[in-house]
């Protein structure tokens, strides 16, 4: 069973029981549902109508606005519990003032583990789309949507970025690994410090420029980045009955529940739990499987590739509803697949999953894909530590976490096909 699957069906049970939702939510379900589609999955007439939008949107003060806003409850929405819900309801804010504009948009999400090995080549960072790194005395941001602006606030300048390592960034987290993070955490207080330790806080810093600041909306690449979070974030909600899941610390150190008010707006948590519910109109195009997603699969590589330990130690979810336990010389045959001797095992596997329901992927991945190490991903810096008052603790535990990861994999020989 592919994960798109499981998410339907989770969507299916979560439909089913319309009444303990209500009892949960006392929202009703929306009217209609538009669709978060991966950035590169826009069509040239949408992009062309969101490019406008956006124009407009820098036009009437809505980029300062939301910097502004990120700015004042800075210190309440990094570090606790209100990290996920304070952002998918910011998030929402900005797309509800761009449907104000034109109702046919919805704000994009950034897969940025599809460019996770080397994230300054990724198509999203070119002319086409939301331009490169800054140049000259300013970093100054020449080309994309934003190029050439001039933002205002905090005060008036270019807008900037400034690619870390020299306009290198090493790299970020990888599908498997974000995967695992959605798979193996059973509650609010670790997703949340694994999540923003981690990806979060990596494509900020690596971006740079406005991006580093608390006035990084001025960036739109903010709101790319916090919609594939929250798409994330939902991923983990629809898995293993986490749909209402609220714990860990609020900002004054009081537990956080569904009913903690979420900082600047002023409305429970529980309001936004539930997407196809009360103001959350929306839903992201990974549960309907976009062009460019991933999360099936990294279900398939899993499945296939990997020993029974790994799988319940990093993909808990995998290991109790997808594995298949291949006999060991299809094994042996399957982990052989790489980069320079990927030719002989390919008929004997191919032969063996013809039959399965997960053929077509086994066969795309053997043939068409190179496979190589993980590498460790980048870490955030004890500045930016500092500068969002983490718990040190916190990330020198989510750092860890990453590092065995990939040192795991590695152990096993395991080789990416992304
Ligand atoms: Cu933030």
């Amino acid at each position: 069973m592919k994960f798109s699957s499981i998410i339907m069906s989770a969507a299916a049970i979560g439909m089913s029981a319309v009444s303990i939702t209500n009892a949960q939510q006392n929202q009703a379900a929306c009217s209609s549902v538009y669709t978060r589609k991966e950035l590169l999955s826009l069509t040239s007439s949408e992009w062309t109508l969101y490019k406008a939008i956006l124009a407009a949107m820098q036009r009437d003060g809505w980029f300062a606005w939301f910097s502004y806003l990120h700015v004042q409850w800075f210190n309440q929405i990094h570090g606790n519990s209100q990290f996920f819900p304070f952002h998918r309801r910011f998030v929402q804010d900005w797309e509800r003032v761009g449907r104000m504009y034109n109702s046919g948009f919805a704000q994009p999400y950034w897969d940025e583990m599809r460019d996770y090995r080397t994230p300054a080549t990724s198509q999203v960072l070119t002319a086409n789309w939301i331009g490169g790194n800054g140049a000259g005395t300013n970093l100054c941001v020449t080309n994309g949507v934003q190029g050439g602006w001039t933002m205002t606030y905090p005060n008036s300048h270019c807008f900037s970025r400034n690619f870390a390592n020299n306009g290198n960034p090493t790299s970020w987290y990888s599908p498997e690994y974000i995967n695992s993070l959605v798979q193996k955490n059973s509650n609010m207080a670790t997703f949340r410090s694994d999540m923003e330790y981690s990806l979060h806080g990596v494509v900020h810093i690596h971006l740079g420029g406005d991006m580093y600041q608390g006035y990084s909306p001025n960036d739109w690449a903010f709101m790319l980045h916090h919609a594939n979070l929250d798409r994330l974030w939902w991923q983990w909600q629809q898995l293993n009955n986490h749909l209402w899941t609220m714990d860990g610390p609020n900002s004054d150190g009081a537990a956080t529940t569904l009913n903690t008010n979420i900082a600047y707006f002023n409305e429970p948590i529980r309001s936004v739990m539930q997407l196809g519910y009360g103001n959350m109109c929306y839903q992201y195009s990974s549960n309907v499987l976009s062009r460019r997603d991933l999360d099936s699969d990294v279900e398939s590589v899993l499945a296939v590739s990997l020993p029974t330990d790994i799988l319940s130690k990093y993909f808990p979810e995998t290991a109790k509803t997808h594995h298949i336990n291949v006999s060991a010389p299809v094994a042996a045959a399957i982990s052989n697949l790489s980069n320079s001797d990927i030719k002989a095992p390919i008929a004997a596997a191919a032969a063996i999953f013809a039959n399965s329901p997960i053929a077509a992927q086994v066969q795309s991945l053997i043939t068409s894909r190179q496979r190589k190490r993980i590498p460790r991903p980048a870490e955030i810096t004890d500045a930016w530590a500092k500068m969002h008052n983490y718990n040190a603790a916190d990330v020198a535990r989510v750092k860890k976490e990453a590092r065995d990861f990939v040192d795991d994999m590695a152990k096993i020989n395991y080789e990416s096909p992304f």
